[in-house]
């Protein structure tokens, strides 16, 4: 007999929300626990002036990972030195030749940060705003606070993938925030209140090594897990941030409900926690591995898209 899946409202009816814990009118969520103390407790984990950038690169020539029904980002050529050999190039006194291009992009198709409004159930948005809001463009909870704020803070990394002594984990392999804290234990990392959360999978960065098809075949990420203890574990730490290497930071299909990414729902729209996906972490969690130290200065400004759903990033970690 098929599994019936309820709705996600359904699944997550008695969970925790932070709507309205900072007015009627915020925008940012967990952000608001980044303040300046917080970000001198960032500044108090660097301790070697090692800097990572956390973006993949972007329009690699051989494509970027995507949620399936995106289109990859393409870059092209506007003007260059090969149409001034054509003749054609603008030209100015003095001679100056110049390159322009143009890019074309899915806002969510590379690093970037989900704005709070990205995913809703029910017809309302992060902190009850209406869905209709997102019409012809986001005029609440889109990413435009998330950016006019910037997000810096203490960044911890939980590298889930060497933990389970794997250089990838595998296609719908779960972990939840019990595995979180078994892997920061065996790191010699804790997990304190208001940290970034930084997960490796392994997954982002194995995309270039793996057959296209098999990539996207039955398309199902490793990930976090939904489960209320899980709910409940991020709203008493009052996580900000989470970010993963992975395309949406969460397994695609709960297993146990069968309901399509549901911590977009628990954790992103009902909590405030921001999102960071697609993120690169695979030079940083070797270095970690290297020196033993997991916690970092983490600071990050999404691209200031009026109206947007969410927009690209280049994450910095500074150790
Ligand atoms: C979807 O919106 C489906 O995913 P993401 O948040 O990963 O962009």
């Amino acid at each position: 007999m098929e599994k019936t899946v309820p709705a996600a409202s359904e699944l997550l009816k008695d969970q925790p929300k932070n709507w309205n814990r900072w007015g009627p009118e915020d925008e940012v969520g967990g952000l608001n626990f980044l303040t300046r103390q917080e970000v001198l407790r960032g500044v108090r984990a660097v301790t070697q002036g090692k800097v990572f950038t956390l973006q993949i690169q972007m329009g690699h020539p051989d494509g970027d990972p995507v949620w399936p029904g995106r289109k990859e980002s393409q870059r092209a050529n506007v003007v260059d030195e090969g149409l001034y050999l054509a003749g054609k190039g603008p030209q100015f006194p003095g001679g100056l030749h110049y390159a322009d291009d143009v890019m074309f992009l899915y806002l969510q198709g590379s690093t970037q940060y989900d704005a709070l409004g990205h995913v809703w159930c029910d017809g309302k948005l992060y902190n009850g705003y209406d869905a209709k809001t997102t019409m012809g463009g986001m005029s609440k909870a889109s990413v435009l606070p998330l950016a006019e704020r910037g997000i810096v803070g203490r960044g911890v990394l939980i590298d889930m993938a060497r933990h389970r002594g794997k250089a990838v984990l595998d296609p719908g392999e779960t972990f939840n925030h019990e595995d979180l804290l078994a892997a920061a234990a065996a790191q010699g990392v804790t997990i304190e209140k208001h940290d970034v959360l930084v997960v490796r999978t392994g997954w982002i960065g194995s995309f270039h090594h793996r057959d296209r098809t098999e990539f996207y075949r039955n398309f199902v990420e490793p990930g976090l897990t939904y489960s209320p203890a899980l709910v409940e574990w991020f709203h008493a730490m009052e996580i900000p941030n989470l970010a993963t290497d992975t395309i949406a930071n969460e397994v695609t299909v709960d297993p146990i409900s069968g309901v399509v990414l549901p911590l977009h729902v628990a954790l992103m729209s009902n909590l405030g926690v921001t999102f960071t996906e697609i993120c690169s972490l695979d030079a940083l969690a070797a270095d970690c591995a290297e020196d033993s130290q997991w916690s970092f200065l983490y600071a990050a400004a999404p691209l200031k898209v009026v109206g947007g759903s969410g927009a690209p990033v280049n994450p910095i970690a500074v150790k």
